[in-house]
């Protein structure tokens, strides 16, 4: 029997794993070798347990992230399972120290704990119970092809398609512009032409380098999207930027909630935008952002989760690419699944995260 609705969040479970990741990620703004996650386990006064992950970026970043969630599961508690009055209540109490980065990945991660239990409590998948269908969302693999040696590349590059897509993402930004246009021509060589290439500068360029090296992309052609040239929150530069190139540029990983989002939008800063579920909000923040992308009549990708971007993006207007990589995979029982290029999120209630408990005792911090 399902339990009586609304159900009371009786508390937060929070733990923390160290996970292994098969390819390290170099980025022009630091490695990433294995990942952090902040796993939170909501529990509701039935049967009922929400749940979500954060990733914490370091190491370093797991405690305070998790003294932050368990801060904030603390002013939960007793309080009915409903989403928005979870989020009005948290942005108002942190007011005053600000909505922005681990305050506000700790309310994103709590909101999709939240929005898990109250899509198992009435036993449908997310996706339906936010309006849409189960359904087979477009994917590239996102995995690997960081700042490495161009012969490496090609040979990732080729094995980040044999399990099965047909797009993938390079990391751009090194010192020299001239190794960055090396890595782009291996890979194009390594993968041909009917293969979707975006690249990534994670945030690592000047505004005048960022335009010379767009240009130099430009005249190469081939690239789906250029994404975060500049420094994330530099909207006028990313702007300055995106009207000088022809290739779009991408961000939005970086957007602090929907209301930053509205104001790259306001700033015509950008081609695409790609929202990243722990820092637009949780799903809430995904609803509204869905939302300001449709009526700026922009595609929106979603960044990193692709357990519940899949659901996400399927209730998004304008939909474009999910971002796949399995780094929660080592402690999930059942990873999301990949076919043809396409996510397949489970057709059960809730997300679809359930713990491998044994896995997460293995690594955990
Ligand atoms: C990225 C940034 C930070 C963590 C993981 C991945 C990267 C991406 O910018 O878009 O994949
Ligand atoms: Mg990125």
């Amino acid at each position: 029997m399902k339990p009586a609705v609304p159900l009371k969040l009786r508390g937060l479970r929070v733990r923390a794993v160290m996970a292994p990741m098969r390819l390290p990620l170099h980025t022009a703004s630091g490695a990433i070798e294995r990942a952090a996650l902040v796993l939170i386990d909501l529990q509701t006064d039935s049967a009922v347990t929400g749940r979500a992950y954060l990733f914490a970026i370091a190491p370093a970043h797991i405690k305070p992230l998790v003294a932050l969630v368990e801060a904030m599961g603390a002013l939960l508690q007793g309080d009915a399972l409903v989403p928005f009055e979870i989020e009005k209540k948290l942005r108002q109490k942190y007011a005053l120290l600000g909505v922005h980065n681990l305050v506000l990945f700790a309310m994103s991660g709590i909101d999709m704990a939240a929005w898990d239990a109250y899509a198992q409590a009435r036993g449908e998948p997310l996706v339906r119970l936010l309006g849409g269908q189960v359904q087979p969302i477009r994917a590239y693999n996102s995995k690997g092809l960081g700042l490495m040696p161009v012969k490496a590349l090609a040979r990732e590059a080729t094995q980040l398609l044999r399990e099965g897509f047909s797009a993938i993402k390079l990391r751009l930004g090194r010192a020299d512009a001239h190794d960055d246009l090396a890595a782009l021509r291996a890979v194009k060589k390594a993968v041909g032409s009917e293969v979707t290439l975006m690249c990534d500068f994670n945030q690592g360029l000047s505004v005048n380098e960022a335009i010379r090296r767009g240009r130099m992309l430009d005249d190469e052609g081939g690239l789906h999207w250029i994404e975060e040239p500049v420094r994330a929150d530099d909207f006028l530069g990313t702007a300055r930027v995106a009207q000088a190139l022809h290739t779009p540029v991408q961000i939005g990983e970086n957007f602090m909630g929907p209301e930053q989002m509205a104001q790259a939008l306001e700033a015509r800063c950008c081609d695409f935008v790609m929202p990243d579920a722990q820092r637009i909000g949780g799903v809430t923040g995904w609803m509204r952002a869905a939302a300001l992308a449709q009526a700026a009549g922009l595609e929106m990708s979603a960044h990193l989760f692709p357990e519940i971007s899949a659901h996400l993006l399927a209730v998004t207007p304008t939909a474009h690419w999910l971002e796949y990589v399995d780094w929660a995979n080592p402690i999930l029982q059942t990873p999301i699944k990949i076919r043809q290029g396409f996510a397949h999120m489970p057709d059960v209630p809730g997300t679809g995260i359930v713990w491998d408990e044994q896995a997460v005792k293995r690594y955990a911090v």
